[in-house]
């Protein structure tokens, strides 16, 4: 499909070391039965939930979109090349956020993989003392753009610190081994489909590409991949102050299209 903004470097041309000590993971991990792992990382209201449960097929009530998450969500997600358990990490409970980090990246056995979602600044801000708070520490966001602005920047700055955390984990326990930019919300920017993969592309020289590629550069090329897709989950309009953007060009068909294609690379990815 030809939604994936992939990557050219990503070290295909392992050597025979990396590919010997990938086979032996693979056997071992088929043989001990170890639990596939993916994590979701991302702000809070960035769209973790929502595409989590796509992904897992997980129907409300054993979901709301209303509130924050508390605590992590699991599930396991089944595809082409297998299964493995998809966990979100909250974004906006700053205490259950970091213990869900700190199990992700302190354990030995660590997670294969990181979706870390983005949306182009389409963060939803679901309390109204946090959306006043912000009209007041920064009036810029009064305006869609401007709000939209400063989303993108805490995108960068929430990315830098999940690149320290997988920098310091990668180089403990050679995990996770591979990060998705997940592009989600997509049905809010479908006309500007262009400038968005040139912005989050990771062929480009904007902050959060090249803040993957030193990841990257300093862990190994051979070590870590990584990619980048849009997405989307729920079709629905965002407004923000007085103004409304509207969910258009992309259907539940092409919606579900995506959420399969994106599946079926995180697990084929997992499966090694
Ligand atoms: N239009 C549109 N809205 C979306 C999409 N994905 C999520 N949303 C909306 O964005 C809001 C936040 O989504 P969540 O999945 O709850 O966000 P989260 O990242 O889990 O947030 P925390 O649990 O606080 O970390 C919800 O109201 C969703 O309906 C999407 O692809 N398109
Ligand atoms: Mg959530």
């Amino acid at each position: 499909m030809a939604y994936e903004w992939s990557i050219p470097a990503v070290g295909l041309a392992l050597d025979k070391q990396d590919k010997i000590a990938e086979l032996w993971e693979r056997l071992t991990s088929r043989l001990f039965k170890r639990q596939r792992c993916i994590v979701f990382t991302g702000i809070s209201g960035i769209g973790k939930t929502d595409l989590w449960r796509h992904l897992t097929r997980t129907a409300p009530p054993r979901v709301d979109l209303n509130s924050p998450s508390a605590k992590p969500d699991k599930g396991t997600a089944r595809g082409n090349s297998g299964r493995a358990l998809l966990t979100t990490v909250p974004g906006q409970q700053a205490e259950a956020r970091e213990t869900s980090l700190n199990e992700i990246f302190d354990e030995k056995t660590g997670v294969d993989g990181i979706v870390h979602v983005v949306a182009n600044g389409f963060t939803t801000v679901r309390d109204p003392i946090i959306r006043e708070q912000l009209l007041v520490e920064h009036p810029e966001c009064d305006t869609i753009d401007g709000f939209r602005d400063h989303q993108r920047g805490l995108e960068i700055e929430d990315l830098k610190y999940i690149c320290s955390r997988v920098r310091t984990a990668s180089l403990k326990h050679a995990r996770p081994k591979w990060l998705c930019l997940a592009v989600t919300k997509c049905d809010l920017f479908s006309t500007q489909l262009e400038d968005v993969e040139d912005y989050y592309s990771l062929g480009s020289n904007h902050p959060i590409p090249s803040m993957l590629r030193e990841l990257q550069c300093d862990v190994g090329r051979y070590r870590f991949r990584y990619f980048a897709a849009p997405v989307c989950a729920s079709l629905e309009s965002f407004s923000w102050q007085d103004t409304t953007i509207e969910s258009r060009g992309v259907d539940e068909s092409k919606r579900n299209a995506m959420v399969r294609d994106m599946l079926d690379r995180l697990l084929a990815e997992t499966a090694g």
